[in-house]
């Protein structure tokens, strides 16, 4: 399955994002308005319901040959066969879960700065996470917000390793998408995409707020 970053969706099970509708209906909407990857984010389930969770979203995510990626457990993604994981910094680090996870997995890693994207391409990380960017109700104990200079001082300090993707996240939406794709590029190292959770998944109409995404992010903007 080809790693195509460019519109990158996250879960969020929780009340205010899903209201009362069904997680599995709301991820098919926004894969057909074109999302490209789905990670799996879920920080209150039990194991048992993260795994049927994950199982019942692989099968929709198979029929758009799209990539499943579980967030924090390697477990859950090993027990469901998922494409790969996307790890915190707290979290198994990235060696020992390649020794858990099939080879072609698979592994991307949240970063925040220099130190954390460096160490994590010289670990084998197939993408960095990079963020947080705008300041976001979805997540509020984040590390640090960063910002586009934030993300082109990443950019530029792993541009010689161009087989390494690159996605932001952190209060990306419809109105900032493409300042954070065309202004974050460093010389030599742009970003693959971008990672939504609230304005996908919240959205009255998911598959027409995704369709929105992927049209901006392949438009260029006049932000160069
Ligand atoms: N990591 C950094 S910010 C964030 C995560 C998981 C949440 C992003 O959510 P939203 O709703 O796209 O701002
Ligand atoms: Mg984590």
């Amino acid at each position: 399955m080809p790693l195509d970053l460019s519109l990158y969706l996250v879960t969020d099970s929780t009340a205010a994002i899903l209201k009362e509708r069904d997680l599995g209906t709301v991820v098919e909407e926004a894969l057909k308005g074109g999302v490209t990857v789905v990670q799996y984010r879920d920080k209150t389930s039990d194991t048992g319901v993260q795994v049927e969770t994950a199982r019942k979203l692989h099968s929709i995510t198979q029929k758009y040959g799209v990539p499943l990626l579980i967030n924090d457990r390697v477990d859950v993604a090993v027990a469901i066969g998922a494409e790969g994981v996307h790890l915190g910094q707290d979290d198994m680090n990235i060696k020992d879960a390649k020794k858990l996870l099939p080879p072609n997995a698979i592994i991307g890693i949240s970063t925040s700065s220099i130190e954390e994207a460096k160490k994590a391409v010289a670990d084998g990380a197939d993408y960095l996470g990079v963020g947080t960017m705008f300041a976001t109700p979805t997540k509020t104990n984040t590390k640090s917000m960063i910002g586009t200079a934030g993300t082109q001082a990443i950019l530029n300090a792993i541009s010689d390793s161009p087989s390494v993707g690159t996605v932001s996240i952190g209060g990306i939406n419809h109105t900032n998408v493409q300042r954070v794709m065309y202004q974050s590029h460093s010389p030599k190292k742009g970003l693959d995409g971008v990672a939504i959770v609230s304005a996908i998944m919240a959205a009255d109409d998911p598959k027409a707020a995704a369709e929105e995404f992927a049209k901006l992010i392949k438009t260029p903007a006049p932000f160069a």
